[in-house]
């Protein structure tokens, strides 16, 4: 199978294969109705004419898709795309917070799934919650989310550390706990980023439990080799660098990212090496104020990449601009 990635109405293509499933970007109440799964993110686009945009993942059919366990899922013969919404208020449970159970509920879900399916194979997660940087029972939101998705990962009896997904967590002004995923029948090569500790290995003054996820994932498709990098930020070690600064966060974040395609280049297969030009971007900006400085920062370092820019809020209070891109490149005929 071939995967693709579309968005429109910015670029408007029809692509070949099925739809897999995607996301629509807008702070709108009517999300346009689509018979894929799809990941509403609420949160307000900051560089698009249109008040939403779509992001649409398409596989060379022949596709199936279901409904299990609040999962809605489609598959194709060795890929699978699937959202999960769930309201923390539904999962009160005693000695855990609400958002920490929703949270490893919707793993748990998760995991099931893909064992069912015969996909166990998780390649990129994109988490969404309500408050991020809120506190309540004495944490910080974000933490309670990490608890809740470190016990999922242990349950399952999944690896919390070295083969870890490619992730983003993202907070928005309410709604529920979204997760969408995809997953597939081979393992990806995850990537580290030597100028960063790990995320798994992170110290307890950023919370009980370390996130789970990887800095970038080397995945493959039938034919392709896939990147994609997780939510990249101003974060060297483990500190977040240039609090205050938003255009110095900026340029610290791009060279995290110049350093994760390296990584990705010393393992790559394809014939053609990844760049940050020819990668896909997609732009978080806590303050939507900072939107123009964000842009104007990025254009040359991202040389004319194309960039989605989204107001949301960093899993880190003192974070202000977090970026996420990705790639698929041919590989080679055996
Ligand atoms: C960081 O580097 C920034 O919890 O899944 C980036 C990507 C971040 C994914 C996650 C968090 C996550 O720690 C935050």
């Amino acid at each position: 199978m071939t995967l693709h990635h579309t968005t429109s109405p910015a670029s408007g293509a029809q692509d070949a294969g099925a739809e897999l499933g995607g996301a629509v970007i807008g702070d709108f109440k009517e999300a346009p109705t689509v018979a894929w799964p799809q990941q509403h993110l609420r949160a307000p686009l900051l560089n698009a004419s249109a008040p939403w945009l779509q992001e649409v993942w398409r596989a060379d059919g022949p596709v199936q898709q279901g409904h299990s366990e609040g999962i809605h899922w489609r598959r194709s013969a060795d890929l699978l795309y699937g959202v999960i919404e769930l309201h923390e208020n539904d999962c009160a449970a005693s000695g855990t917070t609400p958002l920490q159970s929703a949270s490893r509920l919707v793993y748990e879900r998760l995991f099931g799934l893909l064992r069912a399916q015969g996909t166990p194979h998780l390649w990129r997660v994109w988490n969404y919650l309500g408050r991020i940087n809120g506190e309540s029972h004495g944490l910080e939101r974000y933490r309670q989310f990490n608890q809740g998705r470190y016990e999922a990962f242990v349950q399952a009896r999944r690896d919390t550390g070295g083969q870890v997904p490619a992730a983003c967590a993202l907070g928005v002004a309410n709604g529920p706990l979204s997760v969408a995923f995809l997953a597939g029948i081979s393992p990806v090569v995850p990537l580290e980023n030597p100028r960063q500790v790990s995320a798994w290995r992170y110290p307890a003054q950023y919370g009980p439990r370390a996130p789970t996820f990887s800095r970038a994932a080397l995945a493959y498709p039938q034919g392709q080799e896939a990147l994609f990098i997780s939510g990249t930020a101003s974060i060297v070690r483990h500190e977040t660098v240039h609090p205050g600064d938003v255009a110095a966060q900026c340029v610290e974040t791009v060279r995290n990212l110049e350093c994760i395609v390296l990584e990705a280049n010393r393992q790559a297969r394809s014939a053609q090496p990844f760049s940050l030009e020819g990668l896909g971007h997609r732009v978080y900006v806590r303050h939507a104020g900072d939107a123009d400085t964000v842009q104007r920062t990025l254009q040359p370092l991202l040389r004319g990449a194309p960039v989605v820019c989204v107001q949301a809020d960093i899993c880190r209070a003192d974070l202000l601009v977090e970026i996420e891109s990705q790639a698929i490149h041919p590989m080679p005929p055996a």
